[in-house]
């Protein structure tokens, strides 16, 4: 039986990533944060919390002692480190606690396992983020960086340091660069889980109007259970590389928020511009979006589509799932959800 190691099981990847290795027939120890209140809702969604080879881990990322034991306790033999501060918009308020999370909490489990094991196979969150201001359409595995927020250069950190890792040690650090990926347990903050989860409370009758940020930010948008099995696959390949996953194609938060009204049945019709551009409901004339300027950034990363090629012909692996499909699972969940006045 296989060992792995989870860091951060109680984030969406996580979550998916633990029922996969599980099926697979995998020891997982999957980590969470000590915080007031631990949330298992999306290991308790998806049926894996009690599951027999399942142990969960007090852990936090920035701690080097705990780290060292971690991977000592556990005996991994592979690590996926899925932990981070993770969401970009907070990273500008929270910059440095994002460095040491995002940047230097990677560092710790690549000294860890240079220390415990230099056998390990490490999997890296790494991010399409990392692009920011982009310097080529798509992006690929060759694409330069030029990150665009705290968030970004702390990925941009844990990236190389991945790298270098692979060529000063000979460690097997694999670096997915992924493009955004979503689901039904999607974290609310995040724009398309929080359109779903609106247009499903406005078709209940528990809100009024959705308020967005930057309706023309473009974004590769997949389904994150198939991209949970794409970290896997990089662990499995017979050497340690870097690969973009996404789906090649792109579209605007707008497009995104017309396809989510368009699954509850709503037909919605955008006017005016800038900061007075309103999302109508074409048959009532009802307003259902506007903008609130507290959810621009300082700086925005305007347009990502990557190109998946790479991982394609080296991992067999690619995107199935339509953004129209995603988008009506997504607002199925919310909607079942808000009926039972689920709150997550
Ligand atoms: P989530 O935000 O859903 O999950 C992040 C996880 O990290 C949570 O389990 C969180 O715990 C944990 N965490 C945060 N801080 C610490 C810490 N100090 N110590 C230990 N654990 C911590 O992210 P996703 O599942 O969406 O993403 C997984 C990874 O992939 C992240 O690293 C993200 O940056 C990266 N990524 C995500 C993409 C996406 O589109 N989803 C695209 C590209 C990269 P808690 O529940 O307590 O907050
Ligand atoms: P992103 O995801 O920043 O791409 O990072 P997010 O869903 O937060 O934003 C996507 C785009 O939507 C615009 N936007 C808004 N965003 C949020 N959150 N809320 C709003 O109200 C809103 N209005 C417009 C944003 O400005 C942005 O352009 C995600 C995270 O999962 C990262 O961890 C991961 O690395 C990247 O995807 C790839």
């Amino acid at each position: 039986m296989k060992t792995a190691l989870i860091t951060g099981i109680s984030g969406q990847d996580g979550a998916y990533l633990a029922r996969l290795l599980l099926n697979k027939g995998y020891r997982v120890y999957g980590t969470y944060r000590r915080t007031s209140s631990v949330n298992f809702w999306r290991i308790e969604e998806l049926g894996v919390d009690k599951h027999p080879n399942l142990t969960l881990e007090e852990y936090d990322l920035t701690d080097l002692g705990c780290t060292l034991r971690l991977l000592e306790r556990s005996g991994a033999e592979e690590v996926y480190n899925l932990a981070a501060q993770s969401f970009v918009g907070v990273s500008f308020e929270q910059p440095v606690t994002t460095a040491k999370i995002t940047g230097i909490g990677a560092l710790h489990l690549l000294e860890g396992i240079r220390i415990v094991n230099p056998k390990i196979r490490f999997y890296q969150a790494s991010t399409s983020e990392m692009f920011g201001k982009v310097q080529a359409v798509p992006q690929t595995e060759t694409t330069p960086f030029w990150p665009r927020s705290p968030y970004g250069v702390a990925k941009l950190f844990a990236h190389w340091s991945t790298v270098n890792y692979r060529e000063a040690y000979g460690i097997f650090g694999a670096s997915g660069i992924l493009f955004n990926h979503e689901s039904p347990l999607r974290g609310r903050e995040f724009v398309t889980r929080k359109i779903t989860d609106a247009v499903a409370k406005i078709a209940l009758g528990k809100q009024d109007v959705l308020e967005l940020g930057n309706l023309d930010a473009k974004r590769d948008w997949g389904y994150a259970e198939e991209y949970v099995e794409g970290m896997w696959r990089m662990l499995q390949a017979e050497r340690p590389d870097t690969y973009v996953l996404a789906t090649k194609r792109t579209e605007t938060v707008r497009d995104f928020a017309t396809l989510a009204f368009r699954a509850a049945g709503y037909a919605l019709e955008w006017r005016g511009r800038g900061v007075e551009e309103t999302g109508v409901c074409t048959r009532t004339g009802r307003v259902l979006v506007r903008i609130n300027p507290k959810f621009h950034r300082p700086a925005e990363v305007d347009l990502l589509i990557g190109d998946p090629a790479k991982a394609r012909a080296e991992l067999g692996w690619e995107a199935k799932t339509t953004l129209e499909q995603l988008c009506a699972m997504m607002v199925e969940a919310d909607l079942e959800r808000n009926r039972r006045g689920f709150s997550c």
